[in-house]
């Protein structure tokens, strides 16, 4: 499937509530007057994508409206195009070659962390590079279970200590195997932990200055994960965890869940850090790489 079915496809629950909506509200009037901005501005917010958001947005295409007198549905589409791309920062991943390069999966519980390190093992196995994960969850059995089972399934060799272990200890060893192995890209799945508690942040912290001493070379990537279907938390979340550790980029996870998908552009525009992966289904292939134009194309109707 092309990439941007596969966004459409995935976002299609978001994409139908607004585009139902736009598309109602235009339908009925023609032209938009303020009442239909009104209307805009709650579908959006309604979406997830945040008051701040919707009130720029629907500040710019009055202003826009002022300016050229174009109230056409054509128009104000394309301005609100246009000012969520300008709210949205992407990012791609890219691998170090040469160097081992780490990615710190981070969030807190169930968001889809322990996932999405599975399906990058998989995107990156299968593109020839020299993979291995590390479970650094030790809080509960079943989590190191989990991600042994991911294992198997994408071939990739798991690192894992006994539970109630120390995370940071599991990465030291990791690291020190990745080395040998001449591993490049070690990917570090962590337990869910809540962003108010501060001796779980400083567990992380503890992590990244492991990771700092043994591979200093390395490149790594603090990935946070957020889940699409918690809503405006996702900001507080962001916002504590780069904070706490310096997150490098955002994965949203369970776009395909709800309607609420918009919360990507709340949690973009609200804390400048750059999307760099979407998470559009539960199998291991359902992850692509945030594309801030295919995101808003897939968001807003064709025209
Ligand atoms: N629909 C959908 N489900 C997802 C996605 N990503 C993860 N999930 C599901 O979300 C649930 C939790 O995923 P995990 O990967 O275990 O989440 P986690 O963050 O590792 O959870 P903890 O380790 O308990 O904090 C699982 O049932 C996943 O299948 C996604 O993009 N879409
Ligand atoms: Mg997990």
């Amino acid at each position: 499937m092309a990439i941007f079915d596969k966004f459409m496809k995935g976002l299609s629950k978001t994409r139908d509530f607004i585009t139902n909506q736009i598309t109602r509200v235009a339908a009925e009037f023609g032209s938009y007057d303020e009442d239909m901005l009104d209307e805009l501005e709650m579908t959006l917010v309604a979406a997830d994508c945040g008051l701040p958001a919707a009130t720029e947005a629907i500040d710019s295409i009055r202003e826009h409206i002022r300016l050229t007198g174009d109230a056409s549905h054509k128009s104000v589409i394309n301005v609100l195009r246009e000012k969520l791309l300008s709210m949205l920062d992407d990012k791609q991943l890219t691998l170090a070659s040469g160097e081992l390069n780490i990615f710190l999966m981070v969030g807190v519980n169930g968001t889809g962390k322990t996932t999405t390190a599975a399906k990058l093992a998989h995107r990156y196995k299968n593109d020839g590079h020299r993979v291995m994960m590390a479970a650094a969850d030790t809080f509960r059995a079943a989590a190191i279970d989990q991600l042994k089972e991911w294992g198997d399934r994408t071939e990739t060799p798991v690192i894992s200590h006994e539970t109630g272990s120390d995370p940071a200890a599991v990465v030291f060893d990791a690291i020190q195997s990745a080395k040998a192995r001449k591993t490049e890209l070690l990917i570090v799945d962590t337990a869910g932990r809540l962003h108010t508690k501060k001796n779980l942040m400083d567990e992380l912290a503890k992590i990244k200055r492991v990771i700092k001493r043994e591979a200093p070379d390395a490149k790594v990537e603090t990935l946070l994960v957020l889940d699409a279907t918690n809503g405006q938390n996702a900001i507080i979340q962001a916002r504590s965890f780069n904070e706490a550790i310096e997150v490098s980029g955002l994965v949203i996870s369970k776009l395909d869940g709800n309607a609420k998908g918009g919360v990507a552009v709340a949690v973009a525009n609200e804390t400048g850090l750059p999307l760099v992966l979407a998470g559009l289904g539960e199998q291991v292939d359902d992850l692509q790489d945030f594309d801030k134009n295919l995101f808003v194309d897939a968001l807003l109707p064709s025209e």
